[in-house]
Parts: structure tokens; C-alpha cells; sequence
């Protein structure tokens, strides 16, 4: 009787797992599919015109009006590639300088002043932010490749021509784990089987996404009421021995545990669903 009941639950978490798993996915390939679609936005209407039909203002309106298009996101914004023997004339373009990342106090996010950071050091190449969704308005101007961890997405985006997703990090202004997805914006005539070398070559800048995996991840659990409580945690396992907990009390009762794989479509990061 007892070893009965026992299976009846192991079936029943494995199946509210599977199903919480499912919709994570889902939500999360919806959103990435259309930040894609933003990246194709600018190439087309951004540097596929002249002059561009797209400004930061319209650029914001635009994302504010269809981030329903884009759950699990907490901001878009659009990065431009910018080498250094054209930093100046884009400076004066715009009439700021490009900034270095600089993730300030950790303990008080909202303190945090983008007009405050340093200029950008002297590099080859620069990628600040020129365009944004309101929510992430504090990074305009600052120079994308000079986070770690967006600067090794811009790397595999554009040689990759895929999304491309972060390890969790704490954004800016935050103080909790987030990740970042990444698509690549090409000059319209890059060949569909082009090289990584001729792909980093025919990059024009960015399209970034931030999700802020907690509050989020929350927000669709509770969508899915439920009179038997289960507890979720959603784990980075990329490296296997150094699991990251992105969502989820630490420390889990050990008993019945359900774990499902999670696909978020970049093959070289993994995550899992563990519910007990
Ligand atoms: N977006 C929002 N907050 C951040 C951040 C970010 N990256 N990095 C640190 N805090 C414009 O991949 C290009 C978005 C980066 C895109």
C-alpha cells in the first residue's frame, strides 16, 4: 500500500515537472524567436535605410508595445559594433563617449549612475548601446564588450550567427542572477553558409536580451496553481561539478526529487528543472 502511494507521487512530480519544465521552454522560445525578429528589425529599418527609420525613441516605443511578444524578458537593447579608428566621429555623432561597464556596488544596484563611469579604454573594437527598451534605459553608451560576460556572447554570436545565452550573472542594477541572449546583426549580403571569419567580418552590432530568471520563473509558477506544493529550482549545469542555482530555495530536501532537462537553444550551455 505504502510503496503504492509512494509511486502514485513519484508520477504525480514527475509529471508537475515535466509540465513546468514544458512551459519554461516554451515561454522561452517564444521570447527568443522574437528578439531574433528585433534583430532583423534593425537590419532592415535601422542600417538597411538611409537615413535610419529607427531612432532610440521609436526603438522604445516599438519594444514597450510588444514585449507581450516577449515573456521571461525584462529588456532589449541594440549594441553597435564600432571600431576604433571610427570611435571619434561616432562620439561626436552622438554626443557622448563610450563608457566602460563597470558594475559598481553590488549591496546598492540603485545607486548605480551610467553618466558617473569612466570612458571606455583604448580597444580594437567597441560595442555600446545605442538603442533600448526603457527598462534598460542605464546602458546606453556602454561599451558591451567590456562586461566579461556580454562581451564572450558578442564573440559567439557573430561567429556563430545563432542565439547565443550567458552563464547567469548579476546584470546592472541588479542583485540576483540574470542571463543574457544574443543575436548578431549582418550586412543584408552575408551568404547563408558564411564562415566564422566572413560572418565576424559582415557583423554591424548586437540585439540583447535580459532575463531576470528569478522574478520571472516565479511570476509562471504561479500561473500553474496548484493544491499539492512543490518546490522548484531551475540549475545552470553547464559544468557539471559547479551547478549555478538561478531559481529556488538552496537547499532542497533530498526525497522525491524529479529532474527534467531544460532546452533554451544555445547547445553549449545546459539547465535543469530539479522539483521535490
Ligand atoms: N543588458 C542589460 N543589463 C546588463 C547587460 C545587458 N546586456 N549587461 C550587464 N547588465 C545589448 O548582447 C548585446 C545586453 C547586451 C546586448
Amino acid at each position: 500500500m505504502n510503496s503504492n502511494i509512494n509511486l502514485l507521487r513519484t508520477e504525480m512530480l514527475s509529471n508537475m515537472c515535466d509540465e513546468r519544465t514544458c512551459m519554461l521552454q516554451d515561454q522561452f522560445n517564444v521570447s527568443m524567436n522574437h528578439v531574433h525578429a528585433l534583430a532583423i528589425l534593425v537590419s532592415t529599418f535601422h542600417h538597411g535605410k538611409q537615413p535610419s527609420a529607427i531612432d532610440q525613441k521609436t526603438f522604445a516605443q516599438y519594444t514597450e508595445r510588444t514585449a507581450f511578444e516577449r515573456p521571461l524578458t525584462s529588456g532589449v537593447a541594440y549594441a553597435v559594433k564600432v571600431l576604433h579608428t571610427d570611435r571619434e566621429k561616432f562620439e561626436k555623432r552622438h554626443g557622448w563617449t563610450i563608457k566602460k561597464m563597470d558594475k559598481g556596488d553590488p549591496s546598492s544596484p540603485q545607486d548605480y549612475i551610467t553618466e558617473k563611469l569612466d570612458p571606455a579604454p583604448i580597444q580594437d573594437e567597441y560595442a555600446p548601446v545605442t538603442l533600448s527598451q526603457k527598462t534598460v534605459a542605464h546602458i546606453v553608451s556602454i561599451d558591451m564588450m567590456s562586461g566579461e560576460e556580454d562581451r564572450e556572447n558578442i564573440l559567439r554570436a557573430r561567429a556563430s550567427g545563432k542565439g547565443v545565452l550567458t552563464s547567469p550573472f548579476p546584470l546592472l542594477k541588479s542583485n540576483h542572477l540574470d542571463v543574457v541572449l544574443t543575436f548578431a546583426v549582418y550586412k543584408t549580403d552575408l551568404p547563408a553558409d558564411a564562415t566564422p571569419d566572413q560572418r565576424i567580418e559582415a557583423t554591424l552590432g548586437y540585439l540583447g536580451a535580459s532575463y531576470d530568471v528569478p522574478s520571472l520563473v516565479e511570476k509562471l509558477l504561479h500561473q500553474l496553481a496548484s493544491k499539492q506544493t512543490i518546490v522548484v529550482n531551475v540549475y545552470d549545469t553547464t559544468n557539471r561539478s559547479a551547478p549555478i542555482n538561478m531559481y529556488g530555495p538552496s537547499e532542497t530536501d533530498v526525497g522525491h526529487l524529479h529532474l527534467s532537462k531544460l532546452d533554451f537553444g544555445d547547445p553549449s550551455r545546459r539547465h535543469e528543472i530539479i522539483a521535490g
